[in-house]
């Protein structure tokens, strides 16, 4: 039976990208599946410095932002990584399973570590193992990403073959990424080439979900775009990456197809279709960005969210990794 994972770093606050290109999907495909479990993946954010206070903070309103989005805590089983252990317990037996090579290979981590790749964290090299195990350890078989998390992916089912290889078992699925729509790829506002991403140093590069709606209508007003005005189909939109990424957004917000809105809008000058588009924004987003902050008001409530989703959670992993342990030739958990 199909079982979807997926999760999100509380590393910064949740941006328009997180939402179009992840938790939309998230949404909907909780209705979809017979299990489905949403993750903030907080041992992934400290690959990078996170300020104590921040961390805590963002685990707690990235948990109230998945909720305000529409995904239920009684549908779906809502947990942060940190809390189901099994998590890191599995990822250290996929670090013995994956491969230098394989690792020296992921592009997030050369994109990440830059120039300064002796200086980064081990664990931001290890990263895509864990990703691994935080799939693995439920069998998940549908994981929900945007475009840029597609490589990783393909380590996740280098290691399940491997590891299903070297003990001759067939023990952990092959897990199929679902990467739709028109929003897989939000791009910065300020660089049409850049992901639109939670860590860039310019808040005018993105829209974040706590914004509120005069600060995404001067976001949107203010961005990147070329001189031409829009086109009435998509090959007019044909290397002019910051016109796409403004139509994209549109479309998945209001749940249409690119065709359908260039059919509409083909024609206009960005002065009219800024506001249209950030109006929409607005539209969508100010529900979520109230509800999220209603939420945080009772962050004791949040946590008893998750700590009955990690005990949910466990019912899941803790059989999983026990038979891993198995498999290898481990005593076993205690
Ligand atoms: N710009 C984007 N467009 C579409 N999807 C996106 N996602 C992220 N940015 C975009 C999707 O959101 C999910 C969670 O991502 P993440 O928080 O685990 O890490 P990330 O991909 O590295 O996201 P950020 O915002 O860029 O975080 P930082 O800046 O901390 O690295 C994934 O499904 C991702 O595809």
């Amino acid at each position: 039976t199909p079982r979807v994972f997926s999760g999100i770093q509380p590393s910064g606050g949740l941006t328009l990208g997180n939402y179009l290109g992840a938790i939309k999907r998230f949404v909907t495909m909780q209705d979809e599946v017979a299990q489905s479990i949403y993750c903030m993946v907080d041992l992934h954010a400290i690959t990078v410095w996170q300020d104590p206070k921040d961390l805590l903070h963002n685990t707690r309103e990235l948990a109230a932002g998945f909720i305000a989005s529409g995904i239920s805590p009684e549908k779906s089983i809502l947990i942060n990584q940190s809390q189901v252990p099994e998590h890191a317990q599995l990822g250290w037996i996929f670090n013995c399973v994956a491969r230098m090579g394989w690792m020296q290979r992921m592009t997030q981590f050369k994109d990440k570590a830059g120039k300064n790749a002796q200086n980064v964290s081990l664990g931001l090299f290890g990263y895509p193992a864990l990703m691994a195990a935080d799939i693995l350890v439920y069998h998940a078989t549908h994981v929900p990403v945007g475009e840029d998390q597609k490589q990783h992916l393909e380590l996740t089912r280098d290691i399940a073959a491997k590891f299903n290889h070297d003990y001759g078992v067939d023990f952990f699925p092959m897990t199929e990424p679902v990467i739709e729509g028109a929003a897989t790829r939000v791009m910065s506002l300020r660089d049409g080439c850049k992901k639109m991403s939670k860590s860039d140093p310019s808040d005018a590069s993105r829209i974040n979900m706590t914004d509120d709606a005069d600060v995404i209508s001067k976001k949107i007003r203010k961005a990147k775009t070329d001189p031409d005005g829009l086109p009435s189909d998509i090959d007019g939109l044909e290397g002019r990456p910051e016109a796409r990424n403004l139509v994209n957004i549109f479309a998945a917000l209001s749940e249409r197809s690119v065709e359908d809105v260039l059919s509409e809008v083909g024609g206009q000058q960005f002065g009219t279709f800024k506001p249209l588009l950030a109006d929409l924004a607005v539209a969508k987003l100010s529900p979520i960005s109230g509800e999220m902050a209603r939420l945080m008001d009772d962050p004791a409530e949040i946590d008893r969210i998750l700590a009955r989703g990690a005990s949910q959670a466990r019912e899941i992993t803790a059989p999983i990794l026990k038979k891993t342990y198995e498999i290898v030739g481990m005593v076993g958990p205690a």
